[in-house]
């Protein structure tokens, strides 16, 4: 029976998956107990100077999973994560796979407005996060988050857990004899068309949406977009991003690495001098990136001092790569080329091949990884535009979302009839067969790779005394790519100031990377002859104030 809130493949497409054997019906768990078994020896991954093999994850996982058992979690239960890129993150991952439980993946960066949604949305059972990120005390949120929910029994804490009832450290729980046995694990019912796990969109409404990705769709993901990736023995995949996001978790990410017997190596931070040492010691031969990344390391004085030539692969996805930097990434990794991903939580992914000639490797986003991967690019009628034209990307296949999780009315919008993925995202088709991306329709701010829904912060703008109106659009910045500038029409006499207003989001619970950078006060915002805020005038007029600006970010 498919899952509450969740919209099925038709059965005939469904039907013709399975018949190319794209999809194994099996569960995410079993696959990978047996993938581990049959690595036994070698490292599965290095996190804080801890070194794990195959074994020993198969293990932790497996006891880990027998003890959540014990604890009420089981096939279906929803799991909001919120963990760093820590060995718990990766244990508890494969132990919930293990249960045919669903995490969600939260951000490091989110806080209480996104993490108490999310909770909520999903009806979480339990909340995995450390005691604390900087100043933010997850373990508070979790004790008001179980106030408001009734389901949420568990709190799993990565680092030392309060004695309280229901707060349980994961450590512990690796070392603790559990009731239930192996077999008791085997006999659970998992539905291989169940969600694996809920990913999160970018999102351009207010309400963070939610993506579910089934087991069968998210095995096949990792493991193809993994067998045009290089990867051979003995590699290693530096994981410096958020490990939950769908780039560094399956696509190819830890899946697609530890299905291939190779090994992750989890960094906290993503600073230059914390990830350059960590590639020489470790000899990392994979890099996933956003470019934002990329271009605050290239600007690091750290960068000639390590030797890189381990680096073979560079992916580098979330945001457009300029042909110009991808260069510069290469010269920097001497051994290294650039593989473009353009990726989305939703499903679909297009990759530039390792052999494609090295201009449409540097000018391309690379194309989709499957056969059955629909691929439309569509005009404002709806039809698809002539060859070579500029489109929206309509998306439809093994891998893809049909629907967002419990938002029937947002579905209708953002999937056509014949359910097709409605991106937002505007490409064209290169005479070699890619894609290049040129731009979008939807209302986002892409800060680094992190994607801002402009309405979810006007939304809470709007609620300051000082604001009569505001829209938010992105500004061009050299290494982020964008930051958010807010237009703010002043109620009565006295404007807001930028800290004011950040003081109303962060009151709120948002997180910080949301927050907006500048602030523009107008006297009123200009708006289309229907009366709709013109936010392409906004996005022309924040681009000149920081094109007047001396290089640099602003701040
Ligand atoms: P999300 O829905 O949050 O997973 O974000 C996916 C979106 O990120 C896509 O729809 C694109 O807008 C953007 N994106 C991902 N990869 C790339 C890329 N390589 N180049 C340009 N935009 C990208
Ligand atoms: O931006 C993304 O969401 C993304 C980028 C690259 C992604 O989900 C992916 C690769 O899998």
């Amino acid at each position: 029976m498919t899952m509450e809130g969740v919209t099925p493949f038709p059965a005939e497409l469904a039907h013709r998956y399975r018949r190319f054997g794209y999809w194994e019906d099996r569960p995410l768990g079993e696959v990978f107990a047996e993938t581990f078994s049959r690595h036994r020896d070698r490292t599965a991954f290095i996190a804080d100077d801890e070194r794990w093999s195959f074994s020993e994850l198969a293990e932790g996982s497996e006891r880990l999973a027998r003890n959540l058992r014990d604890q009420g979690l089981g096939p279906r239960s929803p799991v909001v994560v919120q963990l760093p890129n820590c060995a718990e993150f990766v244990v508890l991952y494969f132990a919930l796979q293990r249960l045919g439980a669903i995490p969600l993946m939260a951000l490091p960066g989110h806080r209480e407005h996104e993490i108490g949604h999310y909770v909520e949305f999903i009806g979480a059972e339990a909340y995995a996060a450390p005691s604390r990120y900087g100043d933010f005390d997850c373990l508070d949120l979790a004790r008001r988050l179980r106030q408001r929910n009734s389901e949420l029994k568990l709190v799993l804490v990565a680092g030392a857990a309060p004695p309280e009832a229901g707060f349980l450290s994961i450590r512990d729980l690796l070392e603790r004899e559990p009731h239930s046995s192996p077999a008791d694990l085997d006999r659970l019912a998992i539905d291989p068309d169940d969600p694996c796990v809920f990913q999160l969109s970018g999102g351009t409404t207010g309400i963070p949406k939610v993506i579910p990705r089934s087991h069968n769709d998210y095995l096949y993901n990792s493991r193809l977009i993994a067998s045009v990736n290089d990867i051979r023995d003995g590699d290693r995949l530096l994981v410096a991003a958020p490990i939950g996001h769908n780039f560094p978790l399956a696509s190819p990410g830890i899946q697609g690495f530890f299905l291939n017997g190779a090994a992750a190596v989890l960094s906290r931070s993503a600073r230059a001098a914390a990830v350059l040492p960590l590639i020489e010691r470790e000899r990392v031969t994979h890099l996933e990136v956003v470019p934002a990344m990329i271009l605050a390391w290239l600007a690091d004085e750290e960068m000639g001092r390590h030797r890189l030539d381990s680096v073979r692969v560079v992916n580098s996805g979330g945001q457009k790569f300029q042909p110009e930097t991808k260069r510069r990434t290469e010269t920097a990794f001497p051994q290294a080329q650039v593989q473009e991903v353009f990726g989305m939580a939703e499903g679909l992914l297009m990759i530039t091949r390792l052999d494609d000639p090295p201009e449409v490797r540097h000018e391309t986003a690379g194309r989709p990884i499957c056969p059955e991967d629909e691929v439309r690019l569509v005009g404002e009628d709806g039809l698809e535009v002539a060859d070579g034209e500029v489109g929206e990307l309509l998306c439809r296949g093994p891998y893809t979302l049909r629907g967002y999780y419990r938002v029937p009315e947002v579905n209708r919008r953002a999937f056509t009839a014949d359910g097709f993925y409605c991106s937002g995202d505007l490409l064209r088709r290169h005479p070699s067969g890619n894609y290049v991306v040129e731009g979008r329709k939807k209302d986002l701010v892409n800060r680094g790779g992190e994607k801002i829904s402009a309405e979810e912060v006007e939304d809470m703008l709007l609620t300051h005394p000082k604001v009569a109106n505001v829209a938010c659009v992105a500004m061009p910045d050299p290494i982020l790519g964008e930051r958010m500038c807010a237009f703010v029409q002043a109620r009565g006499l006295a404007a807001p100031t930028l800290e004011e207003l950040t003081g109303l989001l962060q009151d709120r619970g948002l997180a910080r990377f949301k927050h907006p950078e500048r602030l523009e006060v107008v006297e009123r915002l200009p708006l289309s002859p229907f009366g709709k805020v013109q936010k392409s005038v906004l996005a022309r007029r924040a681009a000149e104030l920081v094109g007047t600006q001396a290089e640099g970010a602003p701040r």
